[in-house]
Protein backbone atom coordinates (compact mmCIF):
# COMPACT_ATOMS: atom_id res chain seq x y z
CA UNK A 1 0.00 0.00 0.00
CA UNK A 2 2.08 3.04 -1.00
CA UNK A 3 2.44 5.83 -1.93
CA UNK A 4 0.41 7.84 0.03
CA UNK A 5 -2.56 9.71 -1.47
CA UNK A 6 -1.98 12.83 -1.05
CA UNK A 7 -3.89 14.60 -3.96
CA UNK A 8 -6.70 13.70 -6.05
CA UNK A 9 -7.66 15.12 -9.52
CA UNK A 10 -11.42 14.80 -9.98
CA UNK A 11 -12.85 15.63 -13.38
CA UNK A 12 -16.21 13.73 -14.55
CA UNK A 13 -19.29 14.35 -16.58
CA UNK A 14 -21.08 11.99 -14.80
CA UNK A 15 -21.54 12.67 -11.28
CA UNK A 16 -23.25 10.28 -9.42
CA UNK A 17 -22.07 8.84 -6.34
CA UNK A 18 -19.34 11.58 -6.48
CA UNK A 19 -20.07 13.94 -2.92
CA UNK A 20 -20.21 11.15 -1.20
CA UNK A 21 -16.87 9.52 -2.34
CA UNK A 22 -14.81 12.87 -2.36
CA UNK A 23 -16.09 13.77 1.12
CA UNK A 24 -14.55 10.26 1.95
CA UNK A 25 -11.81 11.33 0.33
CA UNK A 26 -10.76 14.99 1.98
CA UNK A 27 -11.62 13.34 5.57
CA UNK A 28 -8.59 10.77 4.78
CA UNK A 29 -6.47 14.04 4.29
CA UNK A 30 -6.56 14.53 0.93
CA UNK A 31 -6.77 17.19 -1.16
CA UNK A 32 -8.97 17.60 -4.39
CA UNK A 33 -8.31 19.49 -7.30
CA UNK A 34 -11.06 19.74 -10.05
CA UNK A 35 -12.78 21.21 -13.05
CA UNK A 36 -15.09 24.13 -13.74
CA UNK A 37 -18.33 22.15 -13.69
CA UNK A 38 -17.12 19.09 -11.22
CA UNK A 39 -15.89 21.83 -8.88
CA UNK A 40 -19.15 23.56 -8.50
CA UNK A 41 -20.76 20.22 -7.83
CA UNK A 42 -18.25 19.83 -4.77
CA UNK A 43 -18.38 23.09 -3.72
CA UNK A 44 -22.25 22.50 -4.03
CA UNK A 45 -22.45 19.46 -1.88
CA UNK A 46 -19.95 21.23 0.71
CA UNK A 47 -17.14 19.32 -0.50
CA UNK A 48 -13.71 21.83 -0.80
CA UNK A 49 -12.01 21.73 -4.72
CA UNK A 50 -8.82 23.49 -5.71
CA UNK A 51 -9.41 25.01 -9.09
CA UNK A 52 -7.02 23.28 -12.05
CA UNK A 53 -6.79 26.47 -13.89
CA UNK A 54 -5.56 28.57 -10.74
CA UNK A 55 -2.89 25.55 -9.82
CA UNK A 56 -2.18 25.76 -13.90
CA UNK A 57 -2.16 29.91 -13.74
CA UNK A 58 -4.06 29.02 -17.21
CA UNK A 59 -7.46 29.77 -17.51
CA UNK A 60 -9.57 26.79 -18.72
CA UNK A 61 -10.47 28.16 -22.48
CA UNK A 62 -12.08 26.79 -25.97
CA UNK A 63 -14.89 26.60 -24.25
CA UNK A 64 -13.81 24.23 -22.01
CA UNK A 65 -12.06 22.30 -24.88
CA UNK A 66 -8.52 23.13 -22.88
CA UNK A 67 -9.10 22.61 -19.22
CA UNK A 68 -6.34 19.60 -17.88
CA UNK A 69 -3.93 19.61 -20.85
CA UNK A 70 -1.29 21.13 -19.26
CA UNK A 71 2.55 20.15 -17.54
CA UNK A 72 1.66 20.99 -14.47
CA UNK A 73 -1.39 18.08 -14.33
CA UNK A 74 0.84 15.59 -16.27
CA UNK A 75 4.04 15.98 -14.97
CA UNK A 76 1.82 15.35 -11.42
CA UNK A 77 0.26 12.74 -12.88
CA UNK A 78 3.26 10.80 -14.78
CA UNK A 79 5.92 11.25 -12.11
CA UNK A 80 7.89 8.29 -10.92
CA UNK A 81 8.06 8.58 -7.13
CA UNK A 82 10.79 5.98 -6.77
CA UNK A 83 13.40 8.04 -8.70
CA UNK A 84 14.73 11.16 -6.84
CA UNK A 85 15.72 13.44 -10.22
CA UNK A 86 11.73 12.20 -11.34
CA UNK A 87 10.38 14.61 -8.03
CA UNK A 88 13.43 16.84 -7.61
CA UNK A 89 12.97 17.76 -11.56
CA UNK A 90 9.05 18.41 -11.09
CA UNK A 91 9.21 20.18 -8.04
CA UNK A 92 11.43 22.62 -9.54
CA UNK A 93 8.63 23.70 -11.66
CA UNK A 94 6.30 23.92 -9.41
CA UNK A 95 4.60 20.79 -9.93
CA UNK A 96 2.74 18.79 -7.11
CA UNK A 97 2.09 14.63 -6.98
CA UNK A 98 -1.49 13.29 -7.98
CA UNK A 99 -1.82 9.57 -6.94
CA UNK A 100 -5.06 9.51 -7.80
CA UNK A 101 -7.23 10.45 -10.84
CA UNK A 102 -10.89 10.19 -10.57
CA UNK A 103 -12.06 10.64 -14.32
CA UNK A 104 -15.41 9.68 -16.31
CA UNK A 105 -15.65 11.08 -19.70
CA UNK A 106 -18.13 12.88 -21.98
CA UNK A 107 -20.62 11.15 -23.09
CA UNK A 108 -20.05 10.43 -26.38
CA UNK A 109 -22.28 7.32 -26.93
CA UNK A 110 -25.48 8.71 -24.99
CA UNK A 111 -25.21 11.72 -27.02
CA UNK A 112 -24.89 10.36 -30.85
CA UNK A 113 -28.21 7.83 -29.96
CA UNK A 114 -29.84 10.48 -29.45
CA UNK A 115 -32.39 11.59 -32.04
CA UNK A 116 -31.27 14.50 -34.48
CA UNK A 117 -28.22 15.12 -32.61
CA UNK A 118 -26.00 17.61 -35.30
CA UNK A 119 -22.58 16.49 -36.19
CA UNK A 120 -21.33 19.40 -34.25
CA UNK A 121 -22.82 18.57 -31.19
CA UNK A 122 -21.65 14.94 -31.64
CA UNK A 123 -17.67 16.34 -32.51
CA UNK A 124 -17.49 18.53 -28.81
CA UNK A 125 -18.75 15.03 -27.00
CA UNK A 126 -15.25 13.79 -28.29
CA UNK A 127 -13.46 14.09 -24.68
CA UNK A 128 -9.40 14.65 -25.15
CA UNK A 129 -8.34 15.24 -22.03
CA UNK A 130 -10.02 13.05 -19.68
CA UNK A 131 -9.02 10.05 -22.03
CA UNK A 132 -5.50 11.66 -21.78
CA UNK A 133 -6.10 12.14 -18.18
CA UNK A 134 -7.40 8.17 -17.48
CA UNK A 135 -4.38 7.05 -20.01
CA UNK A 136 -1.58 8.91 -18.57
CA UNK A 137 -2.83 7.42 -14.51
CA UNK A 138 -2.95 3.73 -16.20
CA UNK A 139 0.10 3.48 -17.48
CA UNK A 140 1.55 5.11 -14.17
CA UNK A 141 -0.30 3.03 -12.24
CA UNK A 142 2.78 1.50 -10.20
CA UNK A 143 1.67 4.77 -8.09
CA UNK A 144 -1.51 6.47 -9.44
CA UNK A 145 -4.64 5.06 -8.95
CA UNK A 146 -7.19 5.62 -12.11
CA UNK A 147 -11.26 5.56 -11.23
CA UNK A 148 -13.02 5.42 -14.29
CA UNK A 149 -16.38 4.14 -12.89
CA UNK A 150 -18.67 5.56 -10.19
CA UNK A 151 -18.93 1.70 -9.09
CA UNK A 152 -15.08 1.69 -8.16
CA UNK A 153 -15.59 4.49 -5.72
CA UNK A 154 -16.03 2.42 -2.60
CA UNK A 155 -13.54 -0.19 -2.87
CA UNK A 156 -10.59 2.84 -3.73
CA UNK A 157 -12.24 4.65 -0.72
CA UNK A 158 -12.02 1.33 1.47
CA UNK A 159 -8.16 1.40 0.46
CA UNK A 160 -8.05 4.35 1.42
CA UNK A 161 -9.02 4.26 4.79
CA UNK A 162 -7.50 1.42 5.87
CA UNK A 163 -3.62 2.29 4.58
CA UNK A 164 -3.66 5.99 3.25
CA UNK A 165 -3.53 4.26 -0.06
CA UNK A 166 -4.32 1.81 -2.39
CA UNK A 167 -2.72 -1.59 -3.30
CA UNK A 168 -0.29 -2.30 -6.31
CA UNK A 169 -3.23 -5.15 -7.15
CA UNK A 170 -6.00 -2.49 -7.06
CA UNK A 171 -4.13 0.11 -9.34
CA UNK A 172 -2.88 -2.58 -11.98
CA UNK A 173 -6.63 -3.81 -11.90
CA UNK A 174 -7.88 -0.29 -12.48
CA UNK A 175 -5.53 1.03 -15.11
CA UNK A 176 -6.91 -2.28 -17.41
CA UNK A 177 -10.57 -1.67 -16.37
CA UNK A 178 -9.14 2.00 -17.89
CA UNK A 179 -7.47 1.14 -20.89
CA UNK A 180 -10.69 -1.10 -22.32
CA UNK A 181 -13.18 2.05 -21.47
CA UNK A 182 -10.48 4.65 -23.91
CA UNK A 183 -10.64 1.68 -26.17
CA UNK A 184 -14.35 1.59 -25.98
CA UNK A 185 -14.54 4.75 -26.46
CA UNK A 186 -12.53 5.64 -29.59
CA UNK A 187 -14.46 2.49 -30.73
CA UNK A 188 -17.37 4.30 -30.64
CA UNK A 189 -16.23 7.02 -32.31
CA UNK A 190 -14.65 5.21 -34.72
CA UNK A 191 -17.79 3.64 -36.05
CA UNK A 192 -19.87 7.18 -35.62
CA UNK A 193 -17.38 8.39 -38.50
CA UNK A 194 -17.69 5.04 -40.58
CA UNK A 195 -21.69 5.59 -40.55
CA UNK A 196 -21.25 9.50 -41.50
CA UNK A 197 -18.98 8.22 -44.39
CA UNK A 198 -22.11 6.74 -45.59
CA UNK A 199 -20.84 3.13 -45.02
CA UNK A 200 -24.44 1.52 -45.28
CA UNK A 201 -22.93 -2.07 -43.91
CA UNK A 202 -24.88 -4.29 -41.86
CA UNK A 203 -21.93 -4.82 -40.65
CA UNK A 204 -19.20 -2.67 -38.06
CA UNK A 205 -16.70 -1.30 -39.59
CA UNK A 206 -14.83 -2.48 -36.41
CA UNK A 207 -15.86 -6.01 -34.85
CA UNK A 208 -15.09 -5.85 -31.23
CA UNK A 209 -16.65 -8.84 -29.77
CA UNK A 210 -16.23 -9.66 -26.46
CA UNK A 211 -15.97 -13.45 -25.10
CA UNK A 212 -15.86 -14.53 -21.29
CA UNK A 213 -13.92 -17.70 -20.83
CA UNK A 214 -16.30 -19.67 -19.24
CA UNK A 215 -14.31 -23.12 -18.60
CA UNK A 216 -11.01 -25.10 -19.73
CA UNK A 217 -12.21 -28.16 -21.66
CA UNK A 218 -10.22 -31.46 -20.58
CA UNK A 219 -8.95 -30.81 -24.41
CA UNK A 220 -9.81 -30.06 -27.73
CA UNK A 221 -10.80 -31.51 -30.91
CA UNK A 222 -8.14 -34.05 -29.84
CA UNK A 223 -6.17 -35.13 -26.71
CA UNK A 224 -3.07 -33.15 -28.05
CA UNK A 225 -4.64 -29.95 -28.29
CA UNK A 226 -5.99 -27.87 -25.58
CA UNK A 227 -9.47 -26.49 -25.48
CA UNK A 228 -11.77 -24.45 -24.24
CA UNK A 229 -15.32 -22.42 -23.90
CA UNK A 230 -16.10 -18.63 -24.18
CA UNK A 231 -19.35 -16.63 -23.42
CA UNK A 232 -20.00 -13.77 -26.22
CA UNK A 233 -20.74 -11.09 -23.40
CA UNK A 234 -24.33 -10.04 -23.26
CA UNK A 235 -25.77 -13.13 -25.63
CA UNK A 236 -28.75 -14.44 -23.97
CA UNK A 237 -30.01 -17.50 -24.63
CA UNK A 238 -31.03 -20.50 -26.03
CA UNK A 239 -27.84 -21.75 -25.67
CA UNK A 240 -25.42 -24.59 -24.72
CA UNK A 241 -23.22 -22.33 -23.25
CA UNK A 242 -25.48 -21.12 -20.66
CA UNK A 243 -27.43 -24.89 -20.29
CA UNK A 244 -28.04 -26.64 -17.30
CA UNK A 245 -25.86 -29.61 -17.24
CA UNK A 246 -28.21 -32.13 -15.63
CA UNK A 247 -26.16 -35.37 -15.19
CA UNK A 248 -23.08 -36.80 -16.51
CA UNK A 249 -19.55 -36.51 -17.22
CA UNK A 250 -17.83 -32.90 -18.32
CA UNK A 251 -18.79 -31.74 -22.05
CA UNK A 252 -15.97 -32.19 -24.32
CA UNK A 253 -15.17 -29.92 -27.17
CA UNK A 254 -17.03 -32.06 -29.81
CA UNK A 255 -19.77 -33.23 -27.97
CA UNK A 256 -20.21 -29.02 -28.06
CA UNK A 257 -19.77 -29.25 -31.49
CA UNK A 258 -22.54 -31.59 -32.03
CA UNK A 259 -24.72 -30.61 -29.23
CA UNK A 260 -25.10 -27.11 -30.95
CA UNK A 261 -25.82 -28.90 -34.64
CA UNK A 262 -28.36 -30.98 -32.60
CA UNK A 263 -30.18 -27.89 -31.26
CA UNK A 264 -30.05 -25.81 -34.54
CA UNK A 265 -31.82 -28.39 -36.50
CA UNK A 266 -34.92 -29.06 -34.12
CA UNK A 267 -35.06 -25.69 -33.00
CA UNK A 268 -36.11 -24.82 -36.48
CA UNK A 269 -39.11 -27.96 -36.94
CA UNK A 270 -42.66 -26.99 -35.53
CA UNK A 271 -43.32 -29.95 -34.44
CA UNK A 272 -41.79 -32.40 -32.35
CA UNK A 273 -38.40 -33.32 -33.35
CA UNK A 274 -35.64 -35.40 -32.55
CA UNK A 275 -32.38 -35.46 -34.08
CA UNK A 276 -29.33 -37.57 -34.10
CA UNK A 277 -25.67 -36.23 -34.68
CA UNK A 278 -23.02 -37.69 -35.35
CA UNK A 279 -19.71 -35.93 -36.08
CA UNK A 280 -21.99 -32.38 -36.62
CA UNK A 281 -23.66 -34.36 -39.55
CA UNK A 282 -27.36 -35.66 -38.71
CA UNK A 283 -27.49 -39.60 -39.16
CA UNK A 284 -31.39 -39.76 -37.98
CA UNK A 285 -34.36 -36.51 -37.49
CA UNK A 286 -37.85 -37.17 -37.57
CA UNK A 287 -41.06 -35.49 -36.50
CA UNK A 288 -43.94 -37.52 -34.83
CA UNK A 289 -47.53 -36.41 -33.10
CA UNK A 290 -45.56 -36.86 -30.07
CA UNK A 291 -41.56 -36.66 -28.76
CA UNK A 292 -41.10 -40.33 -28.04
CA UNK A 293 -42.25 -41.08 -31.20
CA UNK A 294 -40.20 -38.81 -33.19
CA UNK A 295 -37.34 -40.06 -31.21
CA UNK A 296 -37.95 -43.59 -32.10
CA UNK A 297 -38.43 -42.76 -35.51
CA UNK A 298 -34.99 -40.98 -35.61
CA UNK A 299 -33.12 -43.61 -33.85
CA UNK A 300 -34.37 -46.12 -36.49
CA UNK A 301 -33.27 -43.96 -39.41
CA UNK A 302 -29.72 -45.10 -39.34
CA UNK A 303 -29.39 -47.25 -36.07
CA UNK A 304 -25.77 -48.66 -36.68
CA UNK A 305 -24.37 -44.78 -36.70
CA UNK A 306 -26.82 -43.89 -33.86
CA UNK A 307 -24.45 -45.81 -31.56
CA UNK A 308 -22.51 -42.94 -29.54
CA UNK A 309 -24.68 -40.28 -31.19
CA UNK A 310 -25.39 -37.18 -29.65
CA UNK A 311 -29.43 -36.26 -30.01
CA UNK A 312 -31.03 -33.11 -29.55
CA UNK A 313 -34.99 -32.35 -28.64
CA UNK A 314 -37.43 -29.43 -29.25
CA UNK A 315 -39.82 -30.51 -26.97
CA UNK A 316 -39.36 -31.42 -22.85
CA UNK A 317 -37.68 -35.08 -22.75
CA UNK A 318 -40.60 -37.13 -20.92
CA UNK A 319 -40.75 -40.19 -19.77
CA UNK A 320 -42.19 -42.18 -22.14
CA UNK A 321 -39.02 -41.47 -24.17
CA UNK A 322 -36.36 -42.03 -21.11
CA UNK A 323 -38.28 -45.70 -21.02
CA UNK A 324 -37.46 -45.81 -24.96
CA UNK A 325 -33.91 -44.57 -24.74
CA UNK A 326 -33.20 -47.41 -21.99
CA UNK A 327 -33.31 -50.08 -24.92
CA UNK A 328 -30.36 -52.83 -24.45
CA UNK A 329 -28.07 -52.15 -27.31
CA UNK A 330 -28.14 -48.52 -27.38
CA UNK A 331 -25.58 -46.23 -26.60
CA UNK A 332 -26.02 -42.49 -26.83
CA UNK A 333 -22.85 -39.65 -25.25
CA UNK A 334 -25.23 -36.87 -24.91
CA UNK A 335 -28.86 -35.17 -25.02
CA UNK A 336 -29.63 -31.48 -25.65
CA UNK A 337 -33.36 -30.43 -24.90
CA UNK A 338 -35.51 -27.29 -23.49
CA UNK A 339 -35.97 -29.72 -20.35
CA UNK A 340 -36.15 -33.11 -18.93
CA UNK A 341 -39.26 -34.34 -16.88
CA UNK A 342 -37.13 -35.29 -13.71
CA UNK A 343 -38.74 -38.84 -13.81
CA UNK A 344 -37.22 -39.11 -17.17
CA UNK A 345 -33.51 -37.71 -16.18
CA UNK A 346 -33.86 -40.68 -13.29
CA UNK A 347 -34.09 -43.44 -15.70
CA UNK A 348 -31.91 -41.93 -18.28
CA UNK A 349 -29.47 -41.69 -15.16
CA UNK A 350 -30.07 -45.69 -13.54
CA UNK A 351 -31.40 -47.58 -16.21
CA UNK A 352 -29.29 -48.17 -19.21
CA UNK A 353 -25.47 -49.41 -19.22
CA UNK A 354 -24.42 -45.97 -20.33
CA UNK A 355 -26.30 -44.08 -17.27
CA UNK A 356 -24.08 -42.44 -14.89
CA UNK A 357 -21.88 -41.28 -18.23
CA UNK A 358 -24.85 -39.09 -20.16
CA UNK A 359 -24.73 -35.73 -20.51
CA UNK A 360 -28.11 -34.31 -19.73
CA UNK A 361 -28.20 -30.50 -21.13
CA UNK A 362 -31.11 -28.23 -20.04
CA UNK A 363 -31.70 -25.35 -22.45
CA UNK A 364 -34.87 -23.73 -21.71
CA UNK A 365 -37.63 -22.82 -23.94
CA UNK A 366 -36.63 -22.77 -27.55
CA UNK A 367 -38.90 -19.50 -28.12
CA UNK A 368 -35.98 -16.90 -29.02
CA UNK A 369 -34.86 -16.72 -32.69
CA UNK A 370 -31.13 -17.87 -33.11
CA UNK A 371 -28.36 -15.87 -33.54
CA UNK A 372 -28.81 -13.84 -36.63
CA UNK A 373 -24.56 -13.16 -37.63
CA UNK A 374 -22.65 -16.27 -37.94
CA UNK A 375 -18.26 -15.58 -37.07
CA UNK A 376 -15.71 -18.38 -38.91
CA UNK A 377 -12.03 -17.82 -37.71
CA UNK A 378 -9.65 -18.06 -41.12
CA UNK A 379 -6.23 -17.35 -40.55
CA UNK A 380 -5.28 -13.97 -40.36
CA UNK A 381 -9.13 -12.61 -39.70
CA UNK A 382 -12.82 -13.51 -39.73
CA UNK A 383 -15.35 -14.32 -42.32
CA UNK A 384 -18.58 -12.37 -41.18
CA UNK A 385 -21.95 -13.30 -42.49
CA UNK A 386 -26.32 -13.51 -41.77
CA UNK A 387 -26.64 -16.76 -40.29
CA UNK A 388 -28.65 -18.94 -42.67
CA UNK A 389 -31.61 -19.20 -39.93
CA UNK A 390 -34.74 -17.71 -41.86
CA UNK A 391 -37.20 -20.29 -43.15
CA UNK A 392 -38.19 -20.83 -46.91
CA UNK A 393 -41.36 -20.62 -47.77
CA UNK A 394 -42.97 -23.49 -49.66
CA UNK A 395 -45.55 -20.97 -51.54
CA UNK A 396 -41.87 -19.18 -53.39
CA UNK A 397 -41.61 -22.93 -54.69
CA UNK A 398 -42.18 -24.25 -58.50
CA UNK A 399 -42.77 -27.79 -59.69
CA UNK A 400 -40.64 -27.50 -63.05
CA UNK A 401 -41.64 -31.20 -63.87
CA UNK A 402 -44.65 -32.06 -65.75
CA UNK A 403 -45.39 -34.54 -62.88
CA UNK A 404 -46.50 -33.24 -60.00
CA UNK A 405 -45.34 -34.24 -56.27
CA UNK A 406 -48.66 -36.23 -54.69
CA UNK A 407 -49.75 -34.26 -51.59
CA UNK A 408 -48.93 -37.51 -49.16
CA UNK A 409 -44.85 -36.42 -49.77
CA UNK A 410 -45.56 -32.43 -49.46
CA UNK A 411 -44.87 -33.01 -45.48
CA UNK A 412 -41.54 -34.84 -46.40
CA UNK A 413 -40.39 -32.37 -49.37
CA UNK A 414 -40.68 -29.51 -46.47
CA UNK A 415 -38.71 -31.70 -43.78
CA UNK A 416 -36.26 -32.54 -46.63
CA UNK A 417 -35.67 -29.17 -47.11
CA UNK A 418 -35.36 -28.11 -43.74
CA UNK A 419 -32.75 -30.90 -42.77
CA UNK A 420 -30.34 -30.24 -45.91
CA UNK A 421 -29.34 -27.10 -44.85
CA UNK A 422 -27.87 -28.86 -41.58
CA UNK A 423 -25.98 -31.16 -43.42
CA UNK A 424 -22.20 -30.60 -44.88
CA UNK A 425 -22.16 -29.74 -48.66
CA UNK A 426 -22.43 -31.66 -51.19
CA UNK A 427 -25.38 -32.53 -48.73
CA UNK A 428 -27.93 -34.93 -50.10
CA UNK A 429 -30.94 -36.32 -47.93
CA UNK A 430 -33.60 -39.46 -48.72
CA UNK A 431 -36.42 -38.87 -46.39
CA UNK A 432 -40.51 -40.61 -45.74
CA UNK A 433 -42.44 -40.45 -43.82
CA UNK A 434 -40.92 -36.91 -41.84
CA UNK A 435 -37.83 -39.50 -41.16
CA UNK A 436 -34.21 -39.38 -42.18
CA UNK A 437 -33.28 -42.70 -44.21
CA UNK A 438 -30.29 -41.42 -45.41
CA UNK A 439 -27.89 -38.70 -45.71
CA UNK A 440 -25.27 -37.88 -47.65
CA UNK A 441 -22.49 -35.49 -46.33
CA UNK A 442 -19.36 -33.58 -47.02
CA UNK A 443 -18.57 -35.24 -50.54
CA UNK A 444 -17.39 -33.05 -53.11
CA UNK A 445 -19.01 -34.65 -55.94
CA UNK A 446 -22.86 -34.50 -55.53
CA UNK A 447 -24.10 -37.91 -57.35
CA UNK A 448 -21.31 -39.47 -53.87
CA UNK A 449 -23.56 -37.96 -51.45
CA UNK A 450 -26.66 -39.06 -53.40
CA UNK A 451 -25.16 -42.80 -53.82
CA UNK A 452 -24.04 -42.77 -50.33
CA UNK A 453 -27.44 -41.08 -48.94
CA UNK A 454 -29.29 -44.03 -50.70
CA UNK A 455 -27.14 -46.45 -49.98
CA UNK A 456 -28.06 -45.87 -46.30
CA UNK A 457 -31.64 -45.77 -47.10
CA UNK A 458 -31.40 -49.08 -49.12
CA UNK A 459 -34.94 -50.45 -49.39
CA UNK A 460 -37.24 -48.17 -47.90
CA UNK A 461 -35.66 -45.71 -50.44
CA UNK A 462 -38.64 -46.55 -52.43
CA UNK A 463 -41.63 -43.91 -52.49
CA UNK A 464 -39.20 -41.72 -50.82
CA UNK A 465 -38.03 -38.32 -51.53
CA UNK A 466 -34.82 -36.55 -51.87
CA UNK A 467 -33.34 -32.96 -51.21
CA UNK A 468 -30.37 -31.50 -52.58
CA UNK A 469 -28.96 -28.26 -50.88
CA UNK A 470 -27.49 -27.37 -54.08
CA UNK A 471 -28.08 -27.80 -58.38
CA UNK A 472 -27.17 -31.09 -59.74
CA UNK A 473 -24.92 -30.15 -62.11
CA UNK A 474 -25.19 -33.53 -64.10
CA UNK A 475 -28.64 -35.43 -65.23
CA UNK A 476 -26.15 -38.65 -63.53
CA UNK A 477 -27.99 -37.89 -60.06
CA UNK A 478 -31.11 -38.71 -61.48
CA UNK A 479 -30.64 -41.55 -62.59
CA UNK A 480 -29.39 -43.20 -59.58
CA UNK A 481 -32.06 -41.82 -57.72
CA UNK A 482 -35.05 -43.30 -60.28
CA UNK A 483 -33.56 -47.19 -59.65
CA UNK A 484 -33.45 -46.70 -56.30
CA UNK A 485 -37.45 -45.77 -56.43
CA UNK A 486 -37.19 -41.62 -55.45
CA UNK A 487 -40.85 -40.27 -56.53
CA UNK A 488 -39.96 -36.28 -55.77
CA UNK A 489 -36.50 -34.23 -55.55
CA UNK A 490 -36.47 -30.80 -53.90
CA UNK A 491 -33.32 -28.49 -54.87
CA UNK A 492 -32.91 -24.22 -55.44
CA UNK A 493 -32.14 -25.65 -59.40
CA UNK A 494 -30.34 -22.59 -61.24
CA UNK A 495 -27.77 -24.96 -63.21
CA UNK A 496 -27.07 -24.54 -66.99
CA UNK A 497 -28.00 -28.32 -67.46
CA UNK A 498 -31.65 -27.87 -65.45
CA UNK A 499 -33.16 -28.78 -68.79
CA UNK A 500 -31.37 -32.11 -69.23
CA UNK A 501 -32.16 -33.05 -65.25
CA UNK A 502 -36.06 -31.75 -65.55
CA UNK A 503 -35.78 -33.95 -68.40
CA UNK A 504 -34.51 -36.89 -66.51
CA UNK A 505 -37.00 -36.42 -63.95
CA UNK A 506 -39.81 -36.52 -66.40
CA UNK A 507 -38.89 -39.53 -68.46
CA UNK A 508 -38.82 -41.47 -64.85
CA UNK A 509 -42.00 -39.73 -63.64
CA UNK A 510 -39.76 -37.96 -60.69
CA UNK A 511 -41.92 -34.95 -59.34
CA UNK A 512 -39.03 -31.84 -59.39
CA UNK A 513 -39.54 -28.54 -57.19
CA UNK A 514 -36.97 -25.65 -57.12
CA UNK A 515 -37.05 -23.61 -54.34
CA UNK A 516 -34.81 -20.34 -55.82
CA UNK A 517 -32.51 -20.98 -53.12
CA UNK A 518 -28.98 -22.68 -52.03
CA UNK A 519 -27.84 -23.80 -48.72
CA UNK A 520 -24.48 -24.44 -48.39
CA UNK A 521 -22.67 -25.64 -45.43
CA UNK A 522 -19.22 -25.73 -44.77
O1 LIG B 1 -12.68 19.22 -23.62
S1 LIG B 1 -11.76 18.30 -23.03
O2 LIG B 1 -11.30 17.27 -23.89
N1 LIG B 1 -10.45 19.08 -22.55
C1 LIG B 1 -9.84 18.89 -21.37
O3 LIG B 1 -8.74 19.40 -21.16
C2 LIG B 1 -10.50 18.08 -20.36
N2 LIG B 1 -10.14 17.76 -19.12
C3 LIG B 1 -11.13 17.03 -18.58
N3 LIG B 1 -12.44 17.64 -21.76
C4 LIG B 1 -11.77 17.52 -20.59
N4 LIG B 1 -12.13 16.87 -19.46
C5 LIG B 1 -13.44 16.23 -19.27
O4 LIG B 1 -14.31 17.18 -18.73
C6 LIG B 1 -13.48 15.08 -18.32
O5 LIG B 1 -13.23 13.82 -18.94
C7 LIG B 1 -14.89 15.14 -17.76
O6 LIG B 1 -15.76 14.29 -18.48
C8 LIG B 1 -15.34 16.57 -17.99
C9 LIG B 1 -15.58 17.29 -16.68
O7 LIG B 1 -15.79 18.63 -16.90
P1 LIG B 1 -16.41 19.56 -15.77
O8 LIG B 1 -15.64 19.34 -14.54
O9 LIG B 1 -16.27 20.99 -16.28
O10 LIG B 1 -17.85 19.15 -15.63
Amino acid sequence: YAPPVRRAIISVSDKTGLASFAKGLVACGVEIYSTGGTRKHLIDHGVAARDVAEYTQFPEMLDGRVKTLHPKIFGGILVRHDQPEDLELIAEHGIVTMELVVVNLYPFQETIAREGVTREEAIEQIDIGGPSLVRAAAKNHAFTSIVTSAEQYGEVLGEIRAHGATSLELRRKLAGRAFAKTADYDTAIAAYFAKQEGDDSIFPKQLALTFDRQTELRYGENSHQRGAVYQTRGSSGPSLVTAKQLNGKELSYNNLLDLDSALAIVRGIEMPAVTVIKHNNPCGAATGDSISLACSKALAGDPQSAFGGVLGFNRVLDIATAELLSTPGLFIEAIVAPDFHPAAVEILRTRPKWKANVRLLSVGPLDRPPTAISYRQIEGGMLVQEADVGRDLPSDWKVVTTTTPPPEVTRDLAFGWEMVRHVKSNAIVVVKDTMLLGCGAGQMSRVDSVEISLTKAGERSTGAVLASDAFFPFADSIERAAKAGIIAIIQPGGSVRDEEVIAACNQHNIAMIFTGRRHFKH
